[in-house]
This record gives structure tokens, C-alpha cells and sequence, in this order.
């Protein structure tokens, strides 16, 4: 298809929602291990919203690589590829494949929005902002003819323009939760959040009625967990509480289906008719941003609303309405030291939030932190700050050392995630969390399931020790906080999960793992390698685990897979080390055994990266929802 010009039919439109890199908020462990039939958190709500704003008479597809393969040859005239900051290299990786591929790839959602100059030598059009004007209009031009490189939102969008998203291109049962979007923006000023940057600081409502036909259109498709992924549900509490009542009279109506979630300030603890209203809606669980329990921090930062009132008094006020609380932690505002890590952990256990995503200051671009730490010389300019849970950021704190702040994140990760700290915090929660709106979303028979896996793949893995501390912070005499107890322990071992594997440094043992281990596989490969059939080689690099790149070329037998499975699968299993396989040329008969190895290796496949020959791609099937597919080194990257 040429590039740029009007199909003679009605455009084709594919959107891809990238495969994001492995992060807390994946859950990997409880959506792979625990939960049934699903694949990830949340589906890509900004997709189906683009999708609903296309002309009508356009044909459109929505891929979200976390669930499912991205395809190799769509039948699509243009591509729309997605991404946060954490996606960007994957997003870049597609945006170049396809565009190589004579495709017309438009680059667009969250980072776009916020530095579309990244991706000038990417996309062939950029959708920066809020699409609810700039789409069609952009669909339009493509029309016509004359789609421009950049359109960018600089006006201000009324979200009662925005359509019902077209959730029937989402295959929502592969998510546990899925998504509604009320408000945009939020009034408040912390010195970190690009939300203000983006999306303003005067909220914009949905009207009640967007919402009724939202509600219903998830109910059609058997959703059961809604999250309203608002900023700031109650940026205005005036509004907050009319959309509360309206819930709870939405409920009424359909026999209390829904479990809501959703993300608020902390000043909602300080409004008891707020907190009522939200108990009657059912909403089970809210996300609050309390970053610190230090008040000077919280000034610094200038998120003053949640000095108003000592942090765990509020927190506790959530839990008597019945509500959960998760919430967002920050190490490494200026006045924080070494001591702040203790005084974290010690807020932290005693409040009892299970899901507490601790995360390094991290200065995002446009933002009033990343201009005063520019001007004060404390930015690390190229460091990747994409994802603040990560060990690393841009920002040099100001009274500690950047490793002291690195050593002591990790280590109150370890503490936090240590199976007597979860114990500890089940209990002070369930303390004061009475009457507690959650029941658990599932049937009769999943919840067994879930339980029995629970039980068998996390608590009795963890040892006697996991057991005994499990057991103990079971709520025996109010059986109906079980549920919560249960999803507690479900997300911290997840939690957990990532962390032993994300959040350690590299281990000596093992390199020496991985040198033993290559030397036998080197044997047992002897006769492929020395006729050059295969190559195999080990790198130990500094400060990093192993890798192991294995190449297959022609003349490869049976034999040869049959013997690499169950090698690379000790490799995996007893080590940090990744793989990647390189598959030059293979005759069409050993496609097969190459398929059963990958089958063979995909419980490990966030570590094993697949490169496959142009001649061989559209012969084996890799999943690049569970491998890493390496396709097309991007342009600019
Ligand atoms: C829901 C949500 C999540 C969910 C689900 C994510 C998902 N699968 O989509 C969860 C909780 C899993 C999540 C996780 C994370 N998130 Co998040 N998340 C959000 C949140 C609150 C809402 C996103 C949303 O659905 N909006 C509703 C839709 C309708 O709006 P939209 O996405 O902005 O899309 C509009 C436009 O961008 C455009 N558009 C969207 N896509 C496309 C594509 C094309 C081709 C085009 C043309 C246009 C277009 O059209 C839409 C309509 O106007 C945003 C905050 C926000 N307000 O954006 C943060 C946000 C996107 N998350 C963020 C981050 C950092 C993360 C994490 C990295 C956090 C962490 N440290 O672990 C993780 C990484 C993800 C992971 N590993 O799973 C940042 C991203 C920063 C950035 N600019 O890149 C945000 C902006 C929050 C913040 N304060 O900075 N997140
Ligand atoms: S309360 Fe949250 S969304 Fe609002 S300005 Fe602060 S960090 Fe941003």
C-alpha cells in the first residue's frame, strides 16, 4: 500500500497495545499461577476509545500483545501503535517493523502525549494529547489523502465528547479487572506528576449518562471487577458524590454486579459522607498516592493535602467503611535520609496496605521537579526513568548517596515482602477494616480453584515458615474478611515473586551455574557444533546475569531439539540467565521440534528472546505475548 494515500476502499485500522516489560504492576505470578483464564491486569482502555472515535464505515482490530501474538502480515491499511514510557522500546520495535513493511503507523497514547518529539523519526504520524478531536480529524486526512506528521492537542477536550469505548474489540475475560475512565485531571499540585501536565488541573467529567451506557455495556460482556482509572475520582467532590449516587442507584438496579475500584486523594478520608457514598456504590478497593509518611517530604513535594491529618488515622477511617487501601510510596525527596527507609517500613507495616508500590523519586519530562532538578544540576539526563519501580532513576538525592538510596529501596522491598511483614499487615489491616465491601468477584468454583492454588503453588512452596505465618494472619473468627485476607496474600506473593526475580543483584553463583552448565551442554551439542550446525555461546557480563545465545542453522536433526529442551530448561530453571535463540535457516521438517522447544520453554519466556530469519518468520508461530520477538532494530533508538 503506498504510503500516505487514500485506499479505495474503506481503511483498514489495526491498533497494538505493545508488550509491556515485566513490572509490579503486572502481577505476573497471580495472573499466571492463581487466577483462571487470565492474562493480564487491565486491557488497553486508550485503544478501544480511539477505535470508538473512527468513522463509522471503518474497519477496526485492537491486539494487545500481553494477551495475544502481534501478527506478523495484518490486513491493515494503517497501524496505531500505543505505549507508556515503559513500552517505548517495544512500541518503537513494532512501529519500525511495520513501517518497513510499507505499513502507514501512526504513534500515539501516553508518551507520545507527553514527548512526541521521541518519536519524530519513528511513526509516520504522531497523535499527541488527548484524541477525542485530533483522531478524526487526522481520520480525515488520511481520507483525503494528506494525513500530517503531527497533530497535537493544545485546546481543551470535553470529555462529554468522548464515545463509549468499543469494548467489544477487547476480549475482556483474559483480564481481571477492566476499565472506565469518569474524570480527566486533577487539582492538586505535587511537584512530580505529570497528570497536570498532561490532562490540566480542573477535572472534566463524563456525563452520568456516558456512564449508564459504559456500565451497560460491560455488564453486556459479563464484567464483573470495574476500575475507574481516573487521576482523581474525587477532584470534585461536589461531582464525586453525584456520580456516587448514581452508582449506587446503577447497583440497586443490577442486583450489586459490579466490585468498583479507582484512584482518589487522601483528603477523601476527611469527608465521612464521601466515604459512606463510596461503601454504597461498592466500590471494594481505592489507590491513594501517600508517598511519605514525613510531613516535610510531603511539603517539599507540595502535596500538602495529605498533611492535613495524621496519615494512619485517615487510612483506618477508609478501612471502618469496609474499603481497602493500595497505595503509592516515594524514597528520595530532598529531605529524605537513611532514616527514612525505617520510618516507610514501620507507616507501611502498621498501616496495614498490603499492595504498597514503593518507588524511587523519578523526575518525568515537562514537569516542575524535572525543571527545578535540572537548574539545581541533580538530573541524571539520559538515565531511563520510564518506570520508578525500577532500581534506578534520574534524579541524585540530595542527603544521601544515590547507591545508599538504591540499597536501602531494595532492602525495604525485602523487608516489606518478607512472609512475617505480609502476615503483619493482613492483621493490622483486618484490625480495623470491618464489614469489608469485598466479597471476592469469582463464583463458587473459581474461588476453590483459587484457593487450591493459592495454597499449593504459594503458601506451602514458601516452606513451614510461610505456612505458620499464613495461618496465623487468618481472620478464624470473622470469616467474612477470608476474601480479603486471601487477595491480600495473592498480591503480595505475586509481589514477592517479582521481586526475587527483578529486584536482586546478579548472583555469583550464578556465572559459575551457567559456566558449568555450558560446558555440558557444550558436550552433549559436541558433533552440531563442530560441523557448525549450531553455535552456542556464554557471555558472563559484569554486574548482570548470564546469557546464553544459541544459533540454529541447516542440517539440524530431532535429536538435536530433544537434547536442547531439557538443558535450556535446567539453565532457566536454576538460574537468572536469559537465552536467545537466533534461528537462521532450519529445513521446514525441523519447524516442528522448534515449536515443541518453544512450547517446552515458555513458562520462562520474559527471559528467552527469539530472532528468526525473514525466510522463516511466517512458518513458526512465536508468541510474542510470552517471548520477546525480536523484530526490526528502529530507526533513532
Ligand atoms: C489504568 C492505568 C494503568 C493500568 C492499566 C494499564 C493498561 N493496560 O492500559 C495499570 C495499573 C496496570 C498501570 C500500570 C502502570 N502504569 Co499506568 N496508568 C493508568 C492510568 C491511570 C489510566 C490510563 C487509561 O486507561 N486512560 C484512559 C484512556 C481513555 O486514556 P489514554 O490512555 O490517555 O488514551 C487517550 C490518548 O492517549 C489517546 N491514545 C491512547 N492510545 C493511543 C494510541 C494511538 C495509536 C493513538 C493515535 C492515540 C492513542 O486516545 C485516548 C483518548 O483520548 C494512567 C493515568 C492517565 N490518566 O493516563 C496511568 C499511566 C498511563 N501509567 C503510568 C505508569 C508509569 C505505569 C507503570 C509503569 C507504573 C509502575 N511504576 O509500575 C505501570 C506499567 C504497566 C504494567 N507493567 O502493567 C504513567 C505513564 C507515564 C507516561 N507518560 O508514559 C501514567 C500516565 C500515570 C502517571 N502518573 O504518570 N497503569
Ligand atoms: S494527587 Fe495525584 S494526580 Fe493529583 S497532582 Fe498529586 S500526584 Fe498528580
Amino acid at each position: 500500500m503506498p504510503r500516505a494515500h487514500p485506499p479505495s476502499r474503506p481503511p483498514r485500522l489495526l491498533l497494538i497495545n505493545p508488550r509491556f516489560p515485566e513490572s509490579f504492576w503486572s502481577f505476573r505470578w497471580a495472573v499466571d499461577e492463581v487466577l483462571p483464564g487470565k492474562r493480564a491486569v487491565n486491557p488497553p482502555l486508550g485503544l478501544a476509545t480511539l477505535a470508538a472515535l473512527c468513522p463509522s464505515h471503518w474497519e477496526v482490530e485492537i491486539v494487545d500483545e500481553n494477551i495475544e501474538p502481534m501478527p506478523r502480515a495484518p490486513h491493515a491499511d494503517i497501524i496505531g501503535v500505543c505505549g507508556m514510557g515503559v513500552q517505548h522500546a517495544r512500541q518503537a520495535e513494532l512501529i519500525a517493523y511495520y513501517r518497513k513493511r510499507g505499513y502507514f503507523v501512526v504513534a500515539g497514547g501516553s508518551y507520545a502525549s507527553l514527548c512526541p518529539e521521541r518519536y519524530a523519526q519513528l511513526a509516520d504520524t504522531i497523535i499527541a494529547g488527548e484524541a477525542e478531536y485530533i483522531w478524526p480529524q487526522f481520520c480525515k486526512d488520511f481520507e483525503g489523502g494528506v494525513p500530517q506528521s503531527l497533530y497535537r492537542e493544545t485546546g481543551v477536550v470535553a470529555l462529554s465528547d468522548s464515545p463509549v469505548p468499543r469494548f467489544d474489540l477487547l476480549d475482556l475475560d483474559r483480564y481481571t479487572t477492566a476499565t472506565l475512565q469518569f474524570s480527566r485531571g486533577c487539582p492538586f499540585l505535587c511537584e512530580f506528576c505529570d497528570i497536570i501536565v498532561m490532562f490540566g488541573r480542573k477535572p472534566r467529567y463524563k456525563t452520568l449518562d456516558q456512564v449508564e451506557r459504559e456500565l451497560d455495556a460491560l455488564r453486556a460482556r459479563n464484567v464483573r471487577s470495574v476500575f475507574f482509572v481516573d487521576d482523581n475520582l474525587i477532584g470534585n467532590k461536589a461531582v464525586a458524590k453525584e456520580l456516587l449516587r448514581f452508582l449506587r442507584r446503577y447497583q440497586e438496579r443490577h442486583d450489586y454486579r459490579f466490585d468498583f475500584g479507582t484512584e482518589a486523594s487522601l483528603n477523601m478520608a476527611q469527608d465521612r459522607e464521601l466515604l459512606e457514598l463510596f461503601r454504597a456504590a461498592r466500590f471494594t478497593w481505592v489507590f491513594i498516592g501517600i508517598e511519605s509518611p514525613d510531613a516535610e517530604a510531603l511539603r517539599h513535594t507540595r502535596k500538602t493535602q495529605n498533611t492535613h491529618e495524621d496519615i494512619l488515622t485517615s487510612v483506618r477511617r477508609i478501612y471502618s467503611y469496609g474499603i481497602d487501601v493500595l497505595a503509592g510510596f516515594i524514597v528520595g525527596f530532598d529531605s529524605d535520609t537513611p532514616a527514612t527507609f525505617e520510618q516507610q517500613y514501620q507507616f507501611i507495616r502498621e498501616s496495614g496496605i498490603q499492595v504498597a508500590m514503593v518507588g524511587l523519586l523519578t523526575a518525568l519530562p515537562r514537569t516542575p521537579l524535572h525543571e527545578r532538578l535540572r537548574r539545581e544540576g541533580r538530573l541524571i539526563e539520559h538515565a531511563e526513568c520510564t518506570d520508578n519501580t525500577k532500581i534506578g532513576t534520574n534524579v541524585v538525592p540530595k542527603r544521601m548517596r544515590y547507591e545508599e538510596m538504591l540499597d536501602g529501596y531494595v532492602a525495604l522491598y525485602r523487608r516489606l515482602l518478607s512472609d512475617r511483614a505480609i502476615a503483619d499487615r493482613v492483621r493490622n489491616k483486618l484490625r480495623h477494616l470491618r464489614r469489608p465491601v469485598y466479597h471476592g468477584e469469582y463464583g463458587t468454583a473459581d474461588k476453590s480453584r483459587i484457593v487450591a492454588r493459592l495454597l499449593v503453588k504459594g503458601i506451602l512452596r514458601g516452606g513451614w515458615l510461610r505456612l505458620y505465618h499464613f495461618v496465623r494472619s487468618l481472620p478464624w473468627l470473622a470469616p467474612g474478611k477470608l476474601p480479603l485476607a486471601i487477595l491480600d496474600w495473592i498480591g503480595a506473593i505475586a509481589m514477592r515473586n517479582y521481586a526475587d526475580r527483578h529486584l536482586v543483584p546478579p548472583r555469583p553463583r550464578d556465572a559459575a551455574l551457567a559456566g558449568k552448565w555450558f560446558a555440558s551442554f557444550e558436550r552433549a551439542i559436541l558433533r552440531y557444533l563442530r560441523d557448525g550446525r549450531a553455535s552456542a555461546e556464554l557471555s558472563l557480563p559484569v554486574g548482570a546475569s548470564p546469557r546464553v545465545k544459541i544459533r540454529f542453522t541447516c542440517g539440524l536433526d530431532r535429536a538435536f531439539f530433544m537434547r536442547c529442551l531439557p538443558l535450556l530448561e535446567r539453565l532457566l530453571r536454576r538460574s537468572r540467565a536469559s537465552l536467545m535463540l537466533v534461528v537462521d535457516e532450519i529445513e521446514i521438517p525441523r519447524v516442528r521440534d522448534l515449536q515443541r522447544l518453544l512450547h517446552g520453554l515458555a513458562r520462562y519466556g520474559d527471559r528467552v528472546s527469539i530472532e528468526i530469519s525473514e525466510r522463516l518468520r511466517d512458518l513458526v508461530a512465536v508468541d510474542s505475548s510470552m517471548f520477546h520477538l525480536v523484530l526490526e532494530r528502529p530507526r533513532g533508538t
